[in-house]
């Protein structure tokens, strides 16, 4: 919980510093650290077909950003920001237990904003990129909470704003960075082996 609330403040910060001003979010720093590849533990919340079923589709939406990004199409972005937003209206939360709902809230309130401002930004793709990042945090937390369904990548690319470094969830292992785009794609390692 301690790392939902450092995300929630930082994003605080962020949401303050949205509109004009170009002050960088502060991230928090208790992502996983290791640079080295470990596969994760298996979820700790075992989610019934129903609730993986419909993550599966939050986290589809994000992956068809992530790979817009990637291809420096603002406008296929601004799509999936409006997709993972139905995604989130459709979510079924009812055969979560207390949890899992818990989990699911937080990530939900915060993430929904960021899908919001993606599909709101066609047109600035430097703008959408700045929520992709933090946005990549709450779909970590969703996954490592009720699995992925599919075999995934969590990577991080070292040089994103301004050399503080951003992460971003793959479901290809070979890197396509979606913080840089064509002119740097293949910038950024695999940290995290997700199930
Ligand atoms: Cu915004």
């Amino acid at each position: 919980m301690k790392h939902i609330i450092l995300i929630a403040t930082a994003n605080i910060v962020f949401f303050a510093a949205c509109n004009g001003s170009n002050n960088q979010p502060k991230t928090g720093n208790d992502t996983v650290q290791s640079a080295q590849v470990t596969t994760s533990e298996k979820p700790v919340a075992t989610a019934d077909q129903q609730s993986t079923s419909s993550v599966k589709e939050i986290v589809n939406s994000y992956l068809k950003m992530k790979n817009a990004l990637a291809g420096d199409d603002d406008k296929g972005t601004a799509a999936a920001g409006d997709a993972m937003v139905a995604a989130f209206d459709k979510f079924d939360k009812s055969s979560l237990t207390a949890d899992q709902k818990k989990v699911y809230e937080d990530v939900e309130s915060d993430a929904r904003e960021h899908a919001e401002h993606i599909g709101k930004n066609a047109g600035n793709i430097k703008h959408q990129r700045e929520h992709f990042d933090m946005l990549s945090k709450d779909m970590y937390e969703l996954v490592k909470t009720f699995g992925a369904g599919q075999q995934l990548y969590y990577d991080h690319c070292p040089m994103y704003n301004n050399g503080k470094g951003a992460d971003w969830i793959s479901e290809t292992k070979e890197i396509s960075n979606p913080y840089f785009g064509k002119k740097m794609s293949g910038c950024g390692t695999v940290k995290e082996e997700l199930k």
